[in-house]
């Protein structure tokens, strides 16, 4: 209750901030892009994880003002970064269902002058399965004005991979969990190399999260799996230090 109410006026007290993790091609290693990860500065708490505080923000729907203020900062940030560089920025249902999400991005690439294509909108499974003909609309008309649509937390929810084509998405997210159990010979990376081809062949690219050890890595980059990001490859930073990484590749 405490926190609800700091929440209330931590937007107008300039206490959220990004936090940007790299993404990486797993064929050339390359930094393809950022996914932008919202912290919360509590003045007393210090940092607060979005996982606590999201859900808190989604009952009162602040997250509407909160997740507006996420997608103008983090496509300017990336739109300054050289290169093209992609920023993928998670949406809660909630920004789907009741606020203007479709104005919030139109006005963000205008101001900052980023194609529509370099920013993807990351929204989970769970969340698209549970209000799905509002969700699905407005996702269309993100795709409509040419931004990708991301799966995220891919094989945690209610997955049927025959749906997949149904959707209006660009690219899946492969959820940590699968990463986690990925061990050369193991069912999960079975999985995973049987999901990157059967969506290869439905033109849904994927990338991978959680990468934390170096088999992990070598495993992944044996599958279709095109991207990757985690713990061993980057951990998410404040814009300054991925500015440098951005500088660093380009
Ligand atoms: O950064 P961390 O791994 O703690 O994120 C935890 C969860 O919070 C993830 O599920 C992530 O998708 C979610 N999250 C992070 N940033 C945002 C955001 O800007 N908006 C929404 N809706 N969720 C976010
Ligand atoms: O649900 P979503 O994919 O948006 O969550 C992103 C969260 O995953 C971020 O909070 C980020 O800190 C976390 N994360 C990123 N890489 C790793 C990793 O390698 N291991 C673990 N355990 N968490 C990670
Ligand atoms: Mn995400
Ligand atoms: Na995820």
């Amino acid at each position: 209750l405490e926190m609800e109410q700091d929440l209330r006026q931590a937007l107008a007290q300039d206490q959220f901030e990004l936090a940007y993790q790299p993404i990486f091609s797993v064929v050339t290693g390359a930094l393809t892009g950022f996914e932008a990860l919202l912290r919360w500065n509590h003045p007393r708490r210090g940092l607060v994880d979005p996982s606590i505080f999201v859900p808190l923000t989604e009952d009162s729907r602040s997250i509407v003002e909160i997740g507006a203020f996420a997608m103008r900062q983090a496509v300017a940030d990336i739109a300054a970064l050289p290169g093209d560089l992609k920023v993928a920025v998670n949406l809660s249902p909630v920004q789907l269902a009741f606020g203007d999400i479709i104005g919030t991005v139109e006005a963000a690439l205008r101001d900052s002058g980023l194609p529509p294509e370099r920013l993807e909108c990351e929204i989970t499974e769970t969340a698209l399965f549970e209000s799905e003909q509002t969700s699905l609309a407005v996702l269309q008309r993100l795709r409509d004005l040419g931004v990708r649509i991301v799966l995220d937390d891919f094989g945690t929810g209610y997955s049927s991979l025959s749906r997949l084509r149904l959707l209006p998405i660009d690219k899946i997210k492969i959820d940590r969990s699968f990463v986690l159990d990925a061990t050369e010979g193991s069912a999960s990376a079975a999985i995973i190399e049987a999901v990157t081809v059967l969506t290869g062949r439905l033109g849904i690219a994927t990338v991978a999260e959680g990468i934390e050890t170096e088999e992990q890595w070598a495993l992944l980059a044996r599958t279709s799996c095109a991207e990757a990001q985690g713990f061993l490859l980057g951990r998410p930073l404040p814009i300054a230090e991925a500015a440098a990484l951005a500088r660093a590749g380009a």
